[in-house]
């Protein structure tokens, strides 16, 4: 298997390569692609140095898959051209996510619907994948009425520039600014960019693209992201209003019964997720888990993950095994 990694240097790209080689993936030609001023350096893989290339050298490769962390603007332009020599992409941008021929897949929910005509595969937005896997046996079950999330969003989830602003302000360093305010000490409610109607584009994927994937506009999300301190692990607090009571010890089942859900709930023992706890692995970690006492059929929950592990890299990394084992590529 041919596989090219564009954004191969960035945060995502990094955890890809460690990902690719945690899941033996089975690499004939690793193909790494970064910016211009990347270009003819090398990274790492499995001991192994490859030469980083331009994006036509690539193409010209005629790779089997392409895993993009670039961006949507480069996810735009060139997915499509890797597309014409019969690449498969799996794209960790919002280029094509809402784009209705395109699937968006989380692989334990609808890895299913994917076939060897979708050339373009969406990866879910990081803070999306934590709530979907968590919120999909309950769904099944309960059926979900409104979901109502706060995030709580590491710097990572931003990139290098805003990892270096929180060392550097740790530090009492002065630099580069990745947020329009110090972030250390502090909380943005400011995930990416505000559109018209006040919310962000980060909120405004936790209202729209679990829809997509759960394949059910019978259930509304109401967002509000924060950026914290935090240099990795996306954390939320969700209240999940369902259309039919439940019992607590069976939810508790339910998500223990998931793949890749892990359960961290207990009190008595202050036994909840931490994203310190959950950095570096791929689970969903979920605790808090507790009836809403002020409206029936309500439920509250606190869903921890490593943002840039089953928030984008494992996540895409884990569509690439499901088209290998199923033929698809
Ligand atoms: C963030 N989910 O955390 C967005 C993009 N990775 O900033």
């Amino acid at each position: 298997m041919k596989i090219t990694v564009v954004g191969a240097t960035g945060m995502v790209g990094t955890v890809v390569l460690k990902v690719l080689k945690e899941q033996n993936i089975p690499l004939t030609d690793l193909i790494p692609v970064a910016s211009q001023k990347s270009i003819g350096k090398e990274v790492i893989f499995n001991n192994t140095p490859y030469k980083i290339v331009g994006m036509q050298d690539a193409i010209n490769a005629k790779p089997d898959i392409a895993i993009f962390s670039a961006g949507g603007d480069t996810s735009l332009e060139w997915a499509p051209k890797f597309v014409e020599v019969g690449t498969t992409v799996i794209d960790n941008s919002s280029a094509w996510r809402m784009e209705p021929s395109k699937k968006l897949i989380v692989p334990e929910i609808n890895a299913h619907l994917l076939t060897k005509t979708d050339k373009i595969i969406a990866n879910p937005n990081c803070s999306t994948i934590q709530l979907v896997l968590a919120l999909a046996p309950l769904h099944k079950e309960y059926e979900m009425k409104r979901v109502v999330i706060s995030t709580y969003q590491s710097v990572s989830g931003t990139g290098l520039k805003a990892v270096q602003q929180l060392e550097n302000e740790i530090a009492g360093v002065k630099g580069e600014m990745a947020y329009p305010y110090p972030i250390h000490k502090n909380a943005l409610p400011h995930c990416d960019v505000f559109e018209e109607n006040g919310y962000t584009k980060e909120e405004l994927k936790l209202a729209r693209e679990p829809q997509k994937i759960l394949d059910d506009r019978t259930f509304s999300v109401s967002a509000t992201a924060v950026r914290i301190p935090t240099a990795g692990g996306h954390s939320e607090a969700v209240n999940v209003e369902f259309r039919n009571d439940f019992e607590l010890n069976k939810v508790r089942q339910l998500l223990h019964e998931t793949p890749g859900i892990t359960v961290q709930d207990n009190p008595d023992t202050n036994t909840y997720p931490m994203p310190v706890y959950a950095n570096d692995k791929d689970d969903v970690f979920v605790g808090r888990i507790r009836r809403d006492m002020t409206q029936p059929n309500t439920l509250n929950l606190w869903i921890v993950s490593d943002n840039l592990r089953k928030g984008a890299a494992t996540n895409a990394v884990q569509i690439v095994k499901y088209l290998i084992d199923n033929d698809l590529v």
